[in-house]
């Protein structure tokens, strides 16, 4: 095979206009037009509208390539298109090629009859996808999210593009994903798929490799295996005659003693390499390569004392899900790079996370997000992209996303990370319970057969090892109680959407908690990136344009008033807003991992933002982290000291997510707010693997019964393992708000090592939510947003990879802040 690359410089013109302006491929029309200087900043205060307006025009790319003899010589040319954004028109030469509708899917057209020797061109037309958008609404207006454009579910196109709850509406369009020509003599590999089966201490790995062969008879082609362990040993090798016409050729062998693919936190992820080459007489006609990890995974669910169970069990044992939901990195997708995506998903490792959710409403990442989560660790809960709207199911619409769920699963199933396919997202929970217009029984049986039927059949014939859900959340299908709390994944929001406390989580003993989230505004330095000096009101107009969600204002200050003082001035607010986010989340998540065994998952809303907006999200659009990464890292630590309170009494329970028994000292004192300890103990704890149990139950009634005691006693928990520190924590006994800190005069000490800076905090009284900020540069720390009592201190660590540009002592000295909430009322 012959493959020639037609991404790199293009032309591109909005049509109508006469001059062309040079265009990168892959890439896009909001791209081009920054680069060329047309078109303001999207993400910049109020850019948005005039950003949107672009998409109501037609977009034109053009290339030249010269095509070299062995291309004309070839008996197959296909162009190949893995990502056309969306309603694009393709000609060679000036003869209509195809029109495609799809940005999700891979397209191929043999194009052999339209090359020709010497100079060629490409031209593709991008149609508006706005106008499309209305015109399909206005004919026909099934519901979709309020917050995207009206009609957005009649295209298939990344939802959010189009608007969501936290994202802009800027549906940029574009040329998204590699397009190149590939030239075949003789045959085709078409596709490999690789399975495995598992016994005592061996996996029967099988690959079932579909050629296409045209060669005239007399000229032997085969199909040639190699698969290699992770050091490179090769451990088979097996080639096979391949007939003329379409053909499957299976493959099968043992591999003894594997080294089994484990999550994070569980154990390596060893990969193994499979390559299969077509040939003839050794000369290489065609060629895949896949990386393998060798496990079991699937989601059981098993009838139980609380209903039916909902755990990942892979290589035999059931593990505890602890991750976050993915959202497209950014709006204008094709700005994304490798290392962006890699940074994000070493920052979820960091925070220990083994699983991200690929929600329903944005794109299928590429092969490269899988190959990291594969090399990582990380589950992937793949949903399909569906969210929040209705679609009608006809015939073109079916044969369309048979087609998208076919490329895709084809694309994606051998990966090792990959867990599960999902239907959709919230759409079994919309028709039993939301209140929205347009519900009609036609409406209702094609919800069926899409997510039911349709998507169920195509997991099941092409990637049948792999376990399909209907929905998220579902109990199963059938519009049975899709979010009931004691089966299948559930969706929660009534803390935040529904406004009740943080403590009405501890009501709820879901199985598995695939959603549940509390906004935050992005730290300062963000908001500074799309603000002016007079924008920084969180009601100003440009501050609401960043904040898609109308009640989300509201809300905030709901949770504010009920938790913290009101805070002195906009910074404040932006930082008071991450630590009720924070604290709202790690009560959920603490809570559910208490009761590790009846809740095996949870999934919190949401890793990432698609640009700079007050949202869900733990970290920001540049990779920044809220406070709520921070917790996220102690709260998913495999190993979790936690506190259950209720008024004066605590209890502390230890949770052990790890595979060996662990034995610890808890230790915790009763202080006041200089440090003094009125009161203390300490005892060892052993807790089996994968159990979370008490350790201890604690009552403070006559401690706090003098008055006012509670506004200035707290409780300090902490876990040792052999001589080591694992984690430290408080709880109060009264709102934080009325907790009476003094002025803890932080004391701030910086060493430099030789890849870290360690920076030692020393605090006169007890300080809550200690913030660690540079004004500059970027950083991430070992740990941030904590507890930090008068006479304990503690070292925080910079190291010098996580700085975003090189500093030095005194630099760093003078950028680096610490507040903490003392200093945000
Ligand atoms: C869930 C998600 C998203 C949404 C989020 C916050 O419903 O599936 O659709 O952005 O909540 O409201």
């Amino acid at each position: 095979m012959i493959k020639l690359d037609l991404g790199g410089a293009w032309s591109m013109r909005r049509i109508g206009d006469s001059d062309w302006l040079d265009a990168a491929v892959p890439g896009s029309v909001y791209a081009d037009l920054l680069r060329a200087g047309r078109m303001e900043d999207p993400f910049y205060r109020d850019n948005e509208d005039a950003a949107l307006a672009l998409c109501d025009e037609d977009y034109e790319y053009i290339r030249t390539f010269e095509a070299e003899p062995d291309m004309l010589a070839a008996d197959r040319l296909l162009l190949r298109c893995e990502g056309l954004d969306t309603l694009a028109e393709l000609y060679l030469n000036g003869t209509h090629v195809a029109s495609t509708d799809n940005m999700h899917r891979t397209y191929e057209w043999e194009v052999r009859h339209l090359l020709q020797s010497g100079s060629n061109e490409l031209r593709i037309i991008l149609r508006s996808p706005t106008r499309y958008a209305a015109v399909k609404h206005a004919d026909n207006p099934i519901w979709g999210a309020d917050d995207a454009v009206s009609g957005f579910n009649h295209l298939r196109k990344g939802h959010s593009m189009f608007g969501w709850d936290w994202g802009p509406q800027l549906p940029d369009l574009g040329i998204w994903r590699p397009i190149s020509l590939a030239a075949y003599h003789i045959g085709r590999l078409e596709d490999v798929r690789v399975r495995q089966q598992h016994t005592q201490g061996t996996v029967t790995v099988s690959a079932e490799v579909a050629a296409d062969v045209w060669a005239e008879p007399g000229s032997p082609v085969d199909a040639a295996l190699t698969f290699t362990a992770p050091d490179g040993t090769v451990l088979h090798r097996e080639s096979r005659r391949v007939e003329a016409g379409h053909r499957t050729v299976d493959f099968q062998w043992v591999v003894n003693d594997p080294e089994l693919w484990w999550p994070n936190g569980y154990g390596k992820q060893p990969l193994y390499e499979l390559t299969v080459r077509l040939e003839r007489n050794g000369t290489l006609l065609d060629s895949k390569s896949f990386t393998i990890g060798l496990r079991t995974l699937r989601v059981k669910r098993e009838k139980d004392e609380w209903g039916e169970g909902f755990a990942f069990e892979i290589n035999g044992i059931p593990i505890f899900i602890q991750g976050a939901n993915y959202i497209p990195e950014d709006n204008i997708l094709s700005r994304v790079k490798p290392q962006q995506t890699d940074r994000l998903l070493r920052d979820c490792l960091e925070a220990n996370f083994n699983c991200v959710r690929v929600w329903g409403g944005g794109i299928y990442p590429s092969d490269d997000f899988y190959d990291r989560c594969d090399r990582y660790g990380l589950i992937v809960w793949q949903d399909f992209m569906f969210a929040c709207a209705f679609y009608e199911m006809n015939d073109a619409f079916s044969e369309n996303i048979r087609q998208e769920a076919i490329d895709n699963i084809k694309r994606l199933r051998h990966h090792a990370s990959l867990a599960l396919w999902c239907g959709n997202n919230e759409m079994e929970e919309a028709w039993v319970s939301w209140d929205i217009p347009g519900k009609t029984p036609k409406l209702r049986t094609d919800y069926l057969k899409q997510f039911e039927i349709l998507l169920a059949d195509v997991v099941k014939r092409y990637d049948p090892d792999r376990d399909y859900w209907p929905s998220s959340p579902s109990s199963g299908g059938s519009f049975d109680q899709p979010n009931d709390e004691n089966r299948g994944d559930v969706h929660y929001w009534e803390v935040w959407h529904g406004q009740k406390p943080f403590t009405e989580y501890r009501k709820h003993h879901f199985r598995f908690c695939s959603e549940f989230g509390f906004q935050s505004f992005p730290s300062p330095k963000t908001v500074r990136t799309f603000t002016l000096p007079e924008d920084r009101n969180i009601f100003s107009y440009v501050m609401e344009r960043h904040q898609k969600n109308k009640a989300a204002n509201g809300k905030i200050l709901y949770y504010l008033s009920d938790n913290l003082k009101y805070p002195k001035d906009f910074d404040s607010l932006l930082y008071s807003s991450q630590m009720l986010q924070a604290e709202a989340i790690k009560y959920g998540v603490e809570h559910w991992r208490r009761n590790r065994g009846r809740c095996m998952g949870s999934i919190y809303w949401q890793l990432n933002d698609c640009w700079p907006v007050a949202s869900w999200s733990s970290m920001d659009n540049f990779g920044r982290w809220k406070a709520l990464h921070y917790f996220a890292k102690r709260f998913y630590a495999p190993v979790l000291l936690s506190a259950k309170d209720e008024g004066p009494k605590v209890e502390l329970h230890l949770t052990n997510d790890t595979l060996s028994p662990v034995t610890g000292t808890v230790s915790w004192w009763l202080k006041d707010r200089s440090g003094q300890v009125l009161k203390e103990s300490s005892l060892d704890v052993t807790v089996p693997a994968l159990q979370a149990q008490m350790c201890t139950g604690l009552d403070f009634s006559d401690d706090l019964k003098a008055k006012g005691a509670n506004r200035r006693l707290y409780l300090e928990y902490a876990l040792d393992i052999g001589g080591q520190e694992i984690s430290r924590a408080t709880v109060l006994f009264t709102k934080p708000k009325h907790f009476e800190f003094e002025d803890p005069s932080i004391i701030t000490e910086i060493a430099e090592q030789q890849d870290a800076f360690a920076i030692t905090l020393r605090s006169g009284s007890f300080a809550k939510y200690v913030t660690l900020e540079l004004t500059e540069a970027d950083g991430v720390f070992s740990d941030n947003s904590f507890d930090l009592s008068a006479g304990v201190p503690v070292t925080v660590l910079l190291a010098k990879e996580r700085l975003s540009a090189p500093l030095e002592l005194e630099e760093l000295r003078r950028q680096l802040t610490v507040q903490s909430l003392y200093q945000w009322s």
